[in-house]
């Protein structure tokens, strides 16, 4: 007997799909085929898919950002956001203050989501101030407890130099965890930025010329080094030019255990959109900004070809108002205003939209950029997958059904939608976490604290060579 079954669907999954009911026992999908039976309860999948349901493994929940500000989302806001939009596990940070002990960090983080996150979570415990006490020993016990992710800036006030990057990575590769990386020059972007303000360019346009694109391309490169140096694992999180793609890819032929992700607001808007009337252009502004159409398709290509592995939300909510983008009033120059822009609720349908509904990458890649890749690379075996003994995080889809976003319906505590006026094709109807209904027909159905926190492996390390130097330091250790 199986406590549910969800019938007559197409199981949609990274290799394949196929017409198959999904049963489901104890919380865990218990198995997949036809003329399975009975359950307590059947939930009709007809004429839908079964996909899973989204990992989103990049985005900012209840965090103070690089300029001090706390985001607009708690973990409550943020996780019922995620689960309307079919997302049903979240990596966000657990972020360290400036002389604050890793253990501290984690520990507050982590009893703010017990308690107000309606969907399952993990942290990168991102590194401010290498300068610490016991920031190795805490690492390492951190990773050795499930925390086996860290996060580091090249730029912002919280950017690490050259030499505080190699601790932190070395730390990081000793302690078995991947090292994510928000890869942007420092020097050239506060360079452009003082040119700019200083000639008068104040608006949310010239954001974009303050980010050149060289910053990216420069910093993501010396990533690539670094990491081939130690022959440590590290993440490049959102790239969004051509080249930066390409920096990923010729390090991977050189056998750099290097991953590299992307995100909705790099493939689907340009530059032009930080140049709307007054400061509206604030409302989509972030960092790197959005690029060009040459771009975008380099962008989609790298995802064909799974240069880029993956696509998150980088999910960082402010309200367009003086607690949040306009915290400097309404006149406001660009480098007075936080970064970022909410993607928990819109990653998943207009991802599906641009690669399914209208022929782009296909069903399979639609979950295996969204859900299964993520959730491998981030050891979450249990998650992205629909396969038995996998938890039941799934998601009833409806490729037909159509939504145009409004100004501000999403269930974040953001006020307003980036993509508004936006139609796409593709819905998620009904969205389970360990085979609970926790989303259906525009309702929540979780509770706060419902989501787990979850545990994961240490990270697999690479098996080539570092340098011969750092062979050299490992061997005398
Ligand atoms: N850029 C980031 O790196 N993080 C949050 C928001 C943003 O725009
Ligand atoms: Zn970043
Ligand atoms: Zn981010």
């Amino acid at each position: 007997m199986f406590d549910l079954i969800l019938r007559g669907g197409t199981v949609g999954t990274a290799d394949g799909c196929y017409e198959a009911d999904v049963a489901i026992r104890d919380g865990r999908i218990a198995a997949v085929g036809t003329g399975l039976g009975p359950a307590c309860e059947t939930l009709d999948a007809d004429g839908r898919l079964i996909l899973p349901g989204g990992v989103d493994p990049h985005c900012h929940i209840e965090q103070v950002s690089g300029m001090g500000l706390m985001n607009a989302d708690t973990f409550e806001t943020a996780t019922a956001s995620a689960a309307m939009g079919g997302t049903t596990t979240v990596i966000s940070f657990a972020a360290q203050a400036k002389g604050q002990r890793l253990r501290d960090a984690v520990a507050d983080y982590a009893a703010r989501a017990r308690r107000g996150a309606h969907i399952d979570h993990a942290f990168h415990i991102l590194i401010s101030d290498p300068t610490v006490p016991d920031l190795a020993a805490d690492l390492a016990a951190l990773a050795a407890a499930g925390h086996r992710s860290i996060k580091v800036f090249t730029t912002y006030n919280i950017g690490l130099d050259d030499r505080a990057l190699m601790d932190v990575l070395a730390a990081a590769k000793s302690a078995g965890a991947l090292t994510c990386i928000h890869a942007e020059n420092d020097g050239l972007i506060g360079w452009t930025k003082s040119r700019l303000l200083e000639d008068g360019h104040h608006a949310p346009k010239h954001h974009a010329l303050s980010h050149p694109r060289l910053a990216e391309i420069e910093a993501v490169e010396r990533m690539c080094r670094f990491a081939e140096f130690l022959d440590t694992p590290v993440m490049l999180f959102h790239i969004s030019t051509a080249e930066g793609v390409a920096a990923v890819r010729a390090a991977r032929g050189r056998g750099v255990p290097v991953w590299a992700e992307t995100c909705p607001h790099y493939l689907l808007m340009t530059g032009e959109v930080l140049d709307r009337p007054g400061l509206e252009g604030a409302k989509v502004m972030c960092s790197p900004p959005q690029r060009t159409g040459a771009d975008q398709e380099a962008l989609w290509q790298g995802l064909a070809r799974r240069d880029l592995e993956v696509i998150s939300s980088d999910h960082a909510p402010y309200r367009y108002d003086e607690t949040g983008k306009l915290t400097a009033g309404p006149g406001a120059r660009f480098d007075q205003i936080a970064n970022g822009l909410p993607g928990l609720e819109t990653r998943l349908p207009l991802l599906f939209n641009a690669m399914v509904s209208r022929g782009g990458l296909g069903i399979e890649a639609f979950v295996d950029l969204t859900a299964t890749r993520p959730a491998r690379l981030y050891g979450l075996p249990s998650k992205g997958r629909i396969a038995p003994g996998c938890d039941a995080d799934l998601v009833i889809w409806d490729p037909a059904r159509q939504h145009r976003y409004d100004e501000n319906d999403l269930h974040d505590n953001v006020g307003y939608n980036p993509w508004a006026g936006i139609r796409v094709t593709g819905w998620p109807d009904t969205v389970i976490q360990r085979g609970a209904v926790i989303a259906a027909a525009g309702l929540l159905r979780a509770a706060p604290g419902q989501g787990r926190w979850l545990p994961r492996a240490l990270a697999t390390l690479p098996t080539g060579r570092p340098a011969a130097e750092v062979a050299y330091l490992e061997s005398e250790t």
